[in-house]
């Protein structure tokens, strides 16, 4: 058999699907101390002062605010641990996840 007969005439095209991103989204409740909010969220999400700040104001003012997008078990592990720094403190603070677009 010679090797002409075999060949494709299209190439493969390998069809890796990429993994989709989770976005965390902090809730908004009335009882959680706003600086309580940007703490976690600068030691959870490593935001800075004023990346936190604005996160916490406009979850404040719209109900919700996307944090960050990332791998999903780490965007799950990350919004459980927020969470659970709250109730820690008796706060009903919450962070959810869903899946991007
Ligand atoms: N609304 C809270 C207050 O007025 C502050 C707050 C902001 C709580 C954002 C949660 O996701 C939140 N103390």
């Amino acid at each position: 058999m010679n090797d002409t007969s075999t060949k494709r005439k299209t190439a493969l095209k390998p069809k890796v699907e990429r993994p989709k991103l989770h976005k965390v989204i902090l809730v908004n409740d009335d009882f959680t101390p706003r600086e309580f909010v940007v703490t976690v969220l600068k030691g959870e999400f490593a935001l800075s002062e004023d990346q936190a700040s604005r996160v916490m104001i406009t979850a404040h003012q719209k109900g919700v605010c996307v944090v960050s997008v990332y791998p999903r078990d780490v965007a799950e592990t990350k919004a459980t641990r927020a969470t659970d720094a709250g109730r820690e403190q008796g706060f009903p603070l919450l962070f959810t996840t869903e899946p991007e677009e």
